[in-house]
């Protein structure tokens, strides 16, 4: 059966909707990052760089280091720009766009989150290194997919107990990363945790600057949160749905998070750019060994 024109969209040139590609223009080993001018903070550390394509806010470059060839591209910030970018990458490997039908092989590739992300527990410091061994979905994408299988129920139904969660919200899902992944990308520098992924940077994560918020409690139960040692580390907003949608399409991913913020201690990174980019070069030394 082949895939209607309204459904998988192309441009003139073949490539893919959003992401402006062509399926040889990405490498198995994609890194992602939410703001388009952190491309080029990563791809600077390429030997050589082959494509840099763009459309909207999905910029990709694609290079080598080391001998390994990867890709990075910008997904803007939310899990709704994700649902595309994850979507769209899996179409470019896995659909024969020309003939406009699933491969019989499907492919699995690596997608790794280097982005930012506030603290939610006290002892975990702005500047530090957070890899997200599981990912809990406030906003709602998966919730469109078949995807019970894949996530964590006991302890989704902990979770709702211990916040109260409300029903207005939408239930929370939670999901695990790859932990092949994981590994490769762990180390004695980094934190492990539960990384919250919600729709919005201020109401939804407890920010107050106006407007007040329906639970302003929030934070703290998720702090106070603990499951068989694990607690809900830090917020930012796409983590969630690039573990749920990567496990879904049959990929490998991991988030790693530059703590820029700490809530409960109200403190910034006097440096965010630098922490950035000393979390780059590690996770680029991780994948390049
Ligand atoms: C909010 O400022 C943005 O920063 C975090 C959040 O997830 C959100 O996208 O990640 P990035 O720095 O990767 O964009």
């Amino acid at each position: 059966m082949s895939l209607e024109p309204s459904e998988l969209i192309l441009n003139p040139d073949g490539s893919i909707y959003h992401l402006n590609l062509l399926p040889e223009d990405i490498a198995d080993t994609v890194i992602t990052v939410g703001d388009p001018d952190r491309v080029t903070s990563v791809s600077r550390y390429f030997d050589r760089i082959e494509i840099k394509k763009g459309k909207r806010e999905f910029v990709t470059h694609t290079g080598e280091l080391n001998g390994k060839r990867l890709s990075v591209i910008s997904t803007g910030i939310g899990t709704d720009n994700i649902d595309i970018v994850l979507n769209e990458l899996d179409a470019l490997v896995n659909i024969d766009l020309k003939n406009r039908q699933i491969k019989n092989h499907l492919k699995s590739i690596d997608i790794i989150r280097i982005g930012t992300s506030g603290s939610l527990q006290p002892d975990i410091p702005v500047d530090s290194f957070l890899l997200s061994e599981y990912a809990i979905g406030f906003d709602s994408l998966l919730h469109y997919y078949l995807s019970k299988d894949i996530q964590h129920q006991a302890l989704q139904e902990d979770f709702i107990k211990h916040t109260l969660w409300s029903k207005h919200k939408s239930t929370p899902y939670i999901v695990g990363y790859n932990s092949a992944l994981g590994d490769l990308l762990n180390s004695d520098q980094l934190y492990l945790g539960m990384t919250g992924t919600n729709v919005g940077f201020y109401g939804p994560q407890g920010r107050v600057l106006r407007l007040p918020l329906s639970d302003a409690d929030l934070n703290d139960k998720l702090a106070s949160f603990e499951y068989r040692g694990l607690k809900v580390t830090n917020l930012e907003m796409e983590t969630a749905g690039i573990y749920g949608l990567a496990k879904l399409l049959g990929h490998r991913a991991a988030s790693m998070n530059c703590i820029i913020a700490n809530r409960p201690n109200g403190t910034f990174s006097k440096d965010p750019k630098t922490s950035v980019d000393n979390l780059i070069k590690y996770t680029l030394k991780k994948l390049t060994n």
